[in-house]
């Protein structure tokens, strides 16, 4: 039987229940984290945590766990489902109380969830490549909370599937800030730029991680915001995400990128990407 975490018990499935009035499931009041899991090791857990830490604390949620706790309940769950390739969904609600805008009183408690599931690595589009389209951002001033809601992202993204796109880049006045769900980025002339760590994007851990990366290898990186124009002539485009890596985009809104095949240097971060979940695993089976 597949086990959940719910507050701080590993359960079955079958048997977690949530509040009809969990203000998580009323409000979308709460925040989230997907941790990849490759060999049933935790990938950047500790960039997780912190930023599951600092998202709660931005919305005013107190995390009724010690980072250690966390850590500790959420190896469990891998190890009690057995997860090779996949991921770690957490979340942390407000609580459970009477329907009311205003913040519950200190009686009632934040509720964690968690679970579990195998996700592939997807290969094919890693090395192929995928469409995107450009879409208006359309989200709230505080994108740098990992927040449960999502509408705006679940709409631009449902606008991409259907144009038959993998993700929709998203724009304010012209000035590209992320995906749907991925940070954006553009290579021109050698140069990588992705928008700044502000209010408008999501700081990815894929973002932190391939910004480091660059720096060990002297690959010109740059936290500066381009434009529609700018992405629509860069030689490289490509979107990162805990799921998707280092992911090329070799379409935008139906024309090629480049020769519409994944660019260069995207398939260098890509080899120093993959080293890098390699050495992890690696350290961690020693
Ligand atoms: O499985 C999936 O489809 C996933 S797992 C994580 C994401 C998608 N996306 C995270 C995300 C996001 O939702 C937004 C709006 N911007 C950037 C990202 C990338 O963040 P990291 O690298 O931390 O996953």
């Amino acid at each position: 039987m597949v086990k959940v975490i719910v507050n701080d018990k590993i359960m079955d499935r079958s048997e977690a229940a949530i509040d009809i009035e969990d203000r998580g499931y009323q409000f979308g009041d709460g925040v989230y984290e997907v941790i990849r899991v490759y060999d049933g090791v935790l990938f950047t857990g500790d960039e997780h945590l912190e930023r599951f830490y600092s998202s709660a604390e931005k919305i005013k949620i107190n995390v009724p766990f010690q980072k250690e706790e966390l850590f500790d309940l959420m190896n469990q769950l891998i190890q009690e489902n057995k997860v090779k390739d996949g991921s770690v969904y957490m979340q942390l609600t407000r609580g459970a109380s009477p329907r009311n805008h205003v913040f519950p009183g200190k009686d009632t408690t934040p509720v964690l969830t968690a679970y579990t599931k195998e996700v592939a690595r997807p290969v094919e589009s890693l090395e192929n490549g995928v469409a995107a389209m450009v879409a208006d951002d359309i989200r709230w001033l505080r994108c740098d909370i990992k927040s449960l809601n999502l509408l705006p992202n679940l709409l631009a993204k449902q606008a991409a599937t259907e144009q038959g796109c993998y993700e929709a880049i998203l724009h304010r006045d012209g000035l590209v800030t992320e995906g749907s769900s991925s940070n954006a980025y553009i290579v021109v002339d050698g140069k990588i730029k992705t928008h700044p760590a502000t209010n408008l994007i999501l700081n990815g851990i894929t973002r932190q991680v391939l910004i480091r990366l660059c720096e060990q290898n002297n690959i010109p990186f740059f936290e500066e915001a381009f434009t529609l124009e700018d992405l629509r002539n860069a030689d490289e485009i490509f979107v990162t995400s805990t799921t998707s890596e280092v992911m090329p985009v070799v379409k935008l809104d139906g024309k090629e990128i480049g020769n519409g095949k994944p660019g260069e240097l995207t398939r260098k971060l890509q080899v120093l990407f993959v080293e890098e979940f390699e050495s992890v695993k690696k350290a961690h089976s020693m």
